[in-house]
C-alpha cells in the first residue's frame, strides 16, 4: 500500500492537491486529506511539489522490433522493460508493421506475455501492413474474440508504396470484421491505420464513414503529423466527421523531414484549429523503424523510435507550445484509454489500476513511476529492469 500526500492531481482533469491511497495494485481513495496513521501498514510518499498524473498508455509499439526496409541488417532491436517505464508508459498495444513475415502473431503474443509478467500491462493488434490481414486463427473476428490480449487491428497501411495497395472496399471489411470482433468480445475493435505519404491521404477513412454504419471511433490513422497536408487534412477530417487522429511522436526534434510536424506542435494546432481535445492521441512508435526513402523510392537510411518519445512530446507541448497540462495529458491517458475500451486505465479514479507517474512540478521530469501498484522508478532510478537487462 502507498499513500501519496499532497501532489497537484491531474486525472488528467485537474483535480488539485489531493491524498491518494493505493493498494492490491488499484486506486483505492483520492480525497483531500488522508490520515496516514489509520491506514494499516502503509508507505508514504511525499507528492508535494510534485505532479501526479495517470501512467502513460502507448498505443503503438513494435514491441519485438520491426524495420527491415534497408534488408535483413535494419531489422530494429526488441524493445526492453526500461525504454517503456522509463517514459512514464505503464500499458502499450504492441504491433508487427511492413515486415509480417519475420515478425509473426506468435511472437508478438509472448514478447506481450513476458512484458506483462516483468510488470506493465500490455494488449496488441493482429496483423501487420498487409492485407489480406495475417492473423493467428486465420480471421480477424476470431483472433479478437478468441485472443484475450488482441484489442484490434493493425498497423494496416494504406497511401504508402510499402502497403498491399488494397481497394477502399477491402479496407472497409478489414474495419468491419474488426468491430464486430471488438462487440462480440466486449474489446476496442479498433484499426490502428498506418498513413503513408500518398496523395489519397485520409479518402479510405472517409469513404467508410460516408458509405458504412461504422462509428469513427473503429479507426485511428496515425503518423498524422509526417507531412502538413496530411495534418491538414486530419484537422479537417477531426473536425468535420468527429474522427480520431494519432501523432507519431517518434522523430528527432534536430532533424525533422522538410515538412514533418512535431507531435507537440501538431496537437496544439489541432487544439486551435478547434478540434475537441478528447479526438487527439499520441503514440510512439517506439523500435519501430523510422525509414528514409528518396522521392523515387530508393531506401536512404532509418533511425528507430523510442518510447520515451511520447512523454517527451507531453512535456514539450506544455513546456514549449503553451498547451494546459490536463490538454496535453489526454492524448496520452485518457484517450487512448477510451478509443481502446480500457475503463480501468488512463485515469486517476477509484477502482482504477494503480498505474501513477509523478514528476517534478517544474520540469515534468518524472521521479517515480508506479505500474499496477508496484513501484517500478523512484527517485528516478529504475528499480524494476527487464529479465535481461
Ligand atoms: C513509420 C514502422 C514509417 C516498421 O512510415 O510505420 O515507416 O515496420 O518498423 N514507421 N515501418 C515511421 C514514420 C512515421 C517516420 C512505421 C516501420
Ligand atoms: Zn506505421
Amino acid at each position: 500500500m502507498y499513500l501519496i500526500k499532497g501532489a497537484a492531481v491531474y486525472a488528467p482533469e485537474a483535480l488539485g492537491c489531493m491524498d491518494v491511497l493505493i493498494g492490491g495494485g488499484k486506486i483505492l481513495k483520492v480525497a483531500e486529506e488522508l490520515p496516514a496513521e489509520e491506514a494499516y501498514g502503509v508507505s508514504v510518499m511525499d507528492g508535494s511539489g510534485m505532479i501526479l498524473m495517470p501512467g502513460l498508455i502507448d498505443a503503438h509499439v513494435h514491441i519485438l522490433g520491426g524495420g527491415g526496409e534497408g534488408g535483413a541488417r535494419t531489422r530494429t532491436p526488441e524493445i526492453m522493460l526500461s525504454d517503456i517505464i522509463t517514459g512514464g508508459v505503464t500499458t502499450v498495444v504492441g504491433c508487427l508493421g511492413t515486415d509480417g513475415c519475420t515478425r509473426t502473431m506468435t511472437n508478438l503474443l509472448a514478447k506481450a506475455k513476458g512484458l506483462e509478467e516483468e510488470g506493465i500491462t500490455t494488449y496488441v493488434y493482429t496483423g501487420s501492413y498487409q492485407v489480406p490481414v495475417r492473423t493467428l486463427t486465420g480471421s480477424i473476428m476470431d483472433d479478437i474474440i478468441l485472443l484475450d490480449r488482441v484489442v484490434g487491428t493493425g498497423e494496416i497501411a494504406i497511401s504508402d508504396h510499402r502497403s498491399s495497395q488494397p481497394t477502399k472496399e477491402e479496407f472497409a471489411k478489414i474495419v468491419a470484421d474488426t468491430r464486430v470482433g471488438g462487440i462480440l468480445s466486449a474489446k476496442a475493435g479498433l484499426v490502428n491505420i498506418h498513413m503513408g505519404d500518398g496523395k489519397e491521404k485520409l479518402e479510405f477513412l472517409r469513404y467508410v464513414l460516408e458509405h458504412t454504419q461504422i462509428p469513427p471511433a473503429n479507426m485511428l490513422p496515425t503518423h498524422i503529423n509526417r507531412s502538413i497536408t496530411l495534418m491538414e487534412d486530419g484537422i479537417d477530417y477531426a473536425k468535420t466527421l468527429g474522427g480520431y487522429i494519432d501523432l507519431t511522436t517518434s522523430s528527432d526534434p534536430d532533424f525533422l523531414e522538410p515538412d514533418e510536424v512535431k507531435a507537440s506542435t501538431g496537437l496544439k494546432m489541432a487544439l486551435d484549429a478547434g478540434v475537441p481535445a478528447e479526438q487527439v492521441t499520441f503514440s510512439s512508435d517506439g523500435q519501430g523503424s523510422l525509414p528514409i526513402f528518396a522521392l523515387d523510392g530508393t531506401f536512404l537510411g532509418l533511425g528507430v523510435g523510442k518510447v520515451t518519445s511520447l512523454y517527451r512530446e507531453m512535456r514539450d507541448a506544455v513546456l514549449t507550445d503553451g498547451v494546459p497540462l490536463a490538454d496535453a495529458l489526454k492524448p496520452v491517458t485518457s484517450n487512448p484509454a477510451a478509443l481502446l475500451k480500457l475503463p480501468q486505465k488512463g485515469r486517476i479514479t477509484e477502482n482504477a489500476d494503480a498505474d501513477l507517474v509523478l514528476a517534478d512540478e517544474k520540469t515534468l521530469e518524472i521521479d517515480t513511476v508506479l505500474a499496477k501498484g508496484r513501484l517500478m522508478i523512484s527517485e528516478g532510478k529504475v528499480l524494476v529492469k527487464g529479465t535481461f537487462e
